[in-house]
């Protein structure tokens, strides 16, 4: 949202003669923010002053419904509008009555408004917009932001500052910055934000809280973003009543929040109604139910369905939904960890309420820095499945890291999970298009702060960036997203923007192999989740490093194998019998799946990478190539320090610096751990 002047003479020299004047038909909010928006972007990029005005001459930009604009409602396309959905929209060359027009059309202003960012994008990165003729409509219905922000203004797993929401100025005081949150999540087609941690506080429902959701809400109502709650299941029980049970309390006047009670369920039908007074387009609850000690049904022998059910049926006449959360690890359920949310989940599958997504993470752990796809995704052909990723790196070196998170999203939205044979991608899955869902989503755990640049690291704007362009567009590349966000945030030099989209494409992979290569995971620090501790060994099971890389004196990684734990029989054919031998296992999840001897020769496995080496030596020569990355990430940064802003050049570049550090003590704490049990030297290149 820079909107620097056109640099490229020629190129300025066409977009003022196509764009002459500008004509925006509708008057509601989301036209009049249409309005502001170009009014402040138009006259800076083509470099002059321009009239907004009805009147339609050569070279107007005309937007509009074919409701606010006759000359929209009289072409021929305007009943395939209708086609397009809610979000969609058309940019179009055109002639009204001989003169040679843009318009952006749509069926909904919101649609304008989303078209009218796709064409300020085509400027800024310098597209021709000739004889242009583009559709697009979002190919995922719900694209949400999960901010894990507390009420206390913390942020759970927030690395750049404390929360953006004031509560405690709400409802008077309005920061601006809640604008532009707004503003940006539009640029990109975010079109929701749950406001709460799922770690929900039950105070959010009270009266004095929805009056400060409200007045959000009312905020980002012409931005098409809607609100949503994370709720807690013990809100309806009184905190008298928790306090002499000696355990954590509600918001309500009941002892007990059992679904199948019809006082409890009568608490949520009011509290719902009263929701919807104060924010009449509120989207609905998050939930996270007998997860890491959060509440849920099962505190009274009643399943997830039940308890969503409840949930779902207060919200159904206001068209509210609930995102139940999968993330559940209950050992009881199974000893490996990553078989659980599968095993109590899929046979629930046919028994949730039709207004209601179960909500997965990518992978069956939790945001490790690589895992497979969890295996639930294909498994629940009934139940719509949002897909839950994290923008925030929890994993993946807080703010201080530079990991480029799309070549990650990509890998797993192109999973094949053969659910229903080849092609049945994740992506397919979440888009609806292979189980033919009724609602699809997608939710990303937000890395946005109250931090001067808003993620921590500047370059964690290119995975807020990236998020909103791959929910509405999965089938876009890495590389791509990475040359728009660059060429709007740095620079528009072919051999600047080379270097740094190079940077950032290899970034994701490096992190990886200094960190967890070859399908370890879960060797971080416990609580803080930053560093190595490959040696961490005491407290809850699965909560320790040793329970998971299994390094002994024959070898390292985890068997679920069917020798093992047998996590690979969730996966359907033929990938469940790739990744259960260790041949045809990808060298990627061979840890994962595998528990590998120290001396196995890399050679024998007939799927990959050409290795002459045994293990240990692969392992170590991951590891040297993580940080060897990273040093020349940190030497192709210095190289351009004459031509990126001063400012965010020096904020990098310090970044880069703890970087290369944390990466080599990753390297070295693990690999020393390590050799204790391969008895090997430690190979270097
Ligand atoms: C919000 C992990 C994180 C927790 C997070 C949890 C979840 O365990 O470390 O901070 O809690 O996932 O996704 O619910």
């Amino acid at each position: 949202m820079k909107y620097k002047k056109i640099e490229d003479r020629t190129l300025l020299e066409k977009y003022r003669q196509m764009i002459s004047s500008v004509a925006v038909t509708g008057d509601s909010k989301t036209c009049r923010i249409i309005k502001d928006e170009l009014k402040r972007s138009l006259p800076q990029l083509l470099g002059k002053p321009l009239p907004f005005e009805k009147k339609i001459k050569s070279g107007t930009l005309l937007i509009g419904t074919p409701r606010s604009s006759a000359s929209i409602k009289r072409m021929r396309f305007s009943k395939r509008l209708n086609q397009l959905g809610r979000d969609g929209y058309f940019i179009k060359s055109t002639t009204i009555k001989g003169k040679t027009c843009i318009i952006i059309a749509a069926r909904k202003d919101i649609g304008l408004l989303y078209g009218t960012f796709h064409f300020l994008r085509l400027i800024q990165t310098q597209q021709q917009i000739e004889n242009i003729n583009i559709v697009s409509q979002p190919k995922i219905q719900y694209r949400l932001l999960n901010h894990w922000d507390n009420l206390d203004s913390t942020v759970e797993r927030g690395y750049a500052g404390k929360s953006l929401w004031k509560w405690n100025d709400l409802p008077k005081k309005i920061d601006k910055r809640y604008y532009d949150y707004a503003r940006a999540n539009a640029s990109i087609g975010i079109n929701g934000t749950v406001l709460n941690n799922v770690n929900a506080n039950p105070n959010i429902l009270r009266p004095e809280y929805l009056k400060k959701v409200a007045k959000l809400a009312d905020i980002f109502r012409p931005y098409g973003i809607r609100v949503f709650l994370s709720a807690n299941f013990s809100s309806p029980i009184s905190a008298q009543f928790a306090f002499e049970q000696n355990r954590k309390g509600g918001i309500g006047n009941l002892e007990t929040s059992d679904p199948s009670v019809p006082a409890v369920r009568l608490w949520w039908k009011n509290k719902v109604k009263e929701i919807y007074k104060y924010i009449p387009d509120f989207g609905g609850f998050l939930v996270k139910a007998n997860s890491e000690g959060m509440p849920g049904p099962q505190d009274y022998n009643k399943t997830h369905a039940d308890g969503a059910n409840m949930l779902a049926e207060a919200l159904q006449p206001y068209n509210g939904i609930v995102m139940w959360r999968a993330f559940v690890y209950n050992a009881d359920v199974d000893p490996d960890r990553s078989k659980r949310s599968y095993k109590e989940f899929v046979p629930l599958d046919g028994k949730f309420l039709p207004n209601i997504f179960v909500q997965a993470k990518n992978g069956p752990i939790d945001f490790q820095p690589r895992e497979p796809v969890q295996p639930l995704f294909g498994a629940m052909p009934k139940t719509p499945l949002m897909l839950e990723i994290q923008l925030t790196q929890e994993y993946l070196g807080h703010s201080k890291h530079l990991v480029y998170l799309a070549p990650m999203w990509k890998e797993y939205l192109q999973f094949d999970t053969y659910a229903k044979g080849p092609s049945s991608t994740l992506a397919s899955i979440i888009d609806g298009s292979l189980e033919h869902y009724k609602m699809t989503g997608i939710a990303g755990v937000t890395n946005i702060g109250d931090d001067r640049n808003w993620c921590g690291h500047f370059f964690a704007q290119a995975n807020w960036y990236t998020y909103g362009r791959l929910a509405w567009d999965h089938s876009l590349t890495a590389e791509q997203i990475a040359n728009e966000w660059i060429m709007m945030s740095l620079t528009k030099d072919h051999d600047v923007l080379k270097t740094i989209r190079s940077m950032m494409m290899g970034s994701w992979e490096a992190c990886i192999n200094y960190m967890t290569p070859l399908g370890l995971h879960h060797i971080m620090q416990e609580g803080f989740h930053y560093g190595p501790e490959p040696s961490h060994g005491e407290g809850r099971e699965d909560w320790r490093s040793t329970y998971y890389h299994r390094a002994d004196s024959i070898g390292l990684g985890y068997n679920r194998s069917s020798t093992g734990s047998n996590a690979t029989s969730q996966y359907f054919p033929p990938l469940r019998e790739t990744f259960d031998d260790v041949k045809t296992c990808p060298e990627k999840y061979l840890l994962w799946f595998h528990h590998i001897p120290w001396d196995y020769k890399m050679s024998e496995r007939t799927h990959s990478e050409k290795s002459s080496k045994i293990l240990w030596e692969e392992l170590c020569t991951k590891y040297y190539l993580g940080t060897k990355y990273v040093d020349e990430m940190t030497a192709q940064w210095s190289s351009l320090k004459s031509s990126v802003d001063p400012e965010i050049y020096s904020h990098v570049q310090a970044r880069l610096e703890i970087q290369k550090t944390d990466a080599a003590i990753w390297r070295d704490t693990c690999l020393q751990y390590f050799q204790k049990f391969s008895k090997r030297p430690i190979s270097t290149p």
